[in-house]
């Protein structure tokens, strides 16, 4: 059998957090509650009520973190910044304590040889906006975001070059906001029409292009500036020329790609999706387009799975395949195992949204598996295993076929606070041990240790 070919030597090899599911340190240095605070705290809304509110501490265990994480061999790190330890009430005058601490951290990894990719805005918007305005369902949310962002660049941008805006504008909004039921993400908002819906990502995808604006305004140094999204990535059941036709005719339709993607990628709402909505699609009003359709120095992908779709006889050209009750997945209901989609997840972005040469990373992959320490003390995880080798060797093709893909971090560095499923769910590379804040790397940890240290997937 012949050995797996290597990745590039400039490939980037990272992993990725973000700040309410590790920092903890909810009450410190003048932060005041987001939107995820508030919603985690009401009865029901968690599994077990679990909340942030400790997390992994990383606020006080950043420095042992990084030096773990260095360990591994990775050169760079994708975390957020929380919008509410820099403006506690969401806008206003900066609370230095908080800069200082994203300071240290940036300072931190930056000894270490890791370059820090910075994520503005991981869904933990400031509860004072939510209070003011209803936080996305306003159009001054994406002015207020543009301001932070500028604030944060303006402090740290003499040492942070790489900044991603947003990350899956369809889960903070679509999933945050719901006309049919109680919606399972923070706000948690009820709202009567799926146009007040559709409102709430557009507004997200207006934070975005101001954003970019405000980013590039006040970085000091030229900078990279990447969206982060999590496309329903449609694969061909079969890569026959039909199927995969069908594949490029499905991806402008499906899910929220029509409506957030294509915006931002190609100034428009794709006109399949504007037709499947009719009357509830967003307001958009003059020049909204213009300032959401920025410059990209890079796209961020977060690719756990797909959707497989085949040719089909009717109007759209394509038929989804739905996944039967018994298909293999990880410890999450909608984490199906597709390791395909994250190359055709690539590719779709060069075939159907025409941008061949525009930098891909994939900002999060990874997943969430039964793991317990044994009684010598490890983890041993060979599920995830099992699960990242596929999904590498998925982005391995990527490359040898010449797509732009040019890094891939994992998710997650830490077992960390899973939303809605609280700390039921474990996604990290570390093992994290809630009662005593103890680390402990899994075997997946040496595994992708492995990995980067050979370049290529062992
Ligand atoms: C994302 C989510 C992460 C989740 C991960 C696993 O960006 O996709 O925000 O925070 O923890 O996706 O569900």
């Amino acid at each position: 059998m012949s050995k797996n070919s290597q990745f590039p030597k400039d490939f980037a090899w990272g992993v990725a957090t973000s700040a309410y599911q590790i920092e903890g340190a909810a009450q410190v240095d003048g932060r005041k509650p987001s939107v995820w605070d508030t919603f985690s705290a009401r009865p029901g809304k968690t599994l077990n009520g679990d909340t942030g509110a400790i997390a992994c501490d990383h606020y006080h265990h950043y420095k042992a973190d990084i030096r773990l994480m260095a360990q591994l061999g990775v050169r760079h790190y994708r975390f957020s910044v929380s919008w509410c330890r820099i403006l506690p009430d969401g806008r206003g005058k900066p609370n230095l304590a908080g800069l200082d601490f994203y300071r240290r951290l940036v300072d931190t990894l930056l000894e270490f040889g890791i370059t820090p990719h910075i994520t503005l805005f991981h869904w933990d918007s400031p509860q004072a906006l939510e209070d003011r305005y209803g936080s996305w369902q306003s159009r001054e949310m994406a002015a207020d975001f543009a301001d932070y962002a500028a604030i944060v660049v303006k402090h740290v941008g003499d040492r942070v070059t790489h900044w991603m805006t947003l990350n899956e504008i369809f889960c903070f909004t679509h999933l945050g906001y719901s006309h049919t039921g109680d919606p399972p993400h923070a706000p948690g908002i009820r709202v009567k029409t799926n146009r007040e819906v559709w409102q709430t990502s557009h507004h997200a995808l207006l934070a975005h292009g101001l954003g970019c604006q405000a980013i590039r305004a006040a970085s000091p140094r030229p900078c990279s500036i990447a969206l982060v999204d999590n496309p329903l990535i449609p694969v061909p059941i079969s890569e026959t020329p039909a199927n995969i036709h069908a594949a490029y005719k499905a991806m402008p339709y499906l899910g929220t790609n029509g409506g957030i993607l294509w915006p931002a990628l190609t100034g428009a709402y794709s006109p399949q999706l504007l037709k499947d909505l009719g009357a509830d699609a967003p307001e958009i009003r003059d020049g909204d387009l213009r300032n959401i359709h920025q410059p990209l120095d890079a796209l961020g992908l977060n690719i756990y799975t797909g959707i497989y779709v085949r040719a089909a006889d009717n109007e759209r050209g394509y038929e989804d395949l739905p996944f039967q009750e018994h298909y293999p997945r990880l410890h999450m209901p909608w984490l199906w195992l597709l390791p395909d989609a994250l190359y055709w997840g690539v590719r779709h972005i060069a075939a159907t949204l025409g941008q061949p040469n525009l930098p891909i990373m994939v900002a999060e992959n990874g997943c969430a598996a039964w793991d317990t320490v044994n009684s010598q003390g490890e983890v041993i995880d060979t599920e995830r295993i099992l699960y990242l080798r596929q999904y590498l060797r998925s982005a391995e093709r990527a490359v040898s076929e010449g797509y732009p893909l040019q890094g891939y971090f994992l998710w997650s560095f830490l077992d960390n606070f899973e939303w809605a499923w609280g700390y039921d769910r474990r996604f990290g590379l570390t093992y994290v041990d809630y009662t005593s804040q103890q680390r402990i790397p899994k075997a997946s940890y040496y595994w992708y240790a492995e990995c980067i240290k050979q370049r290529r997937v062992v």
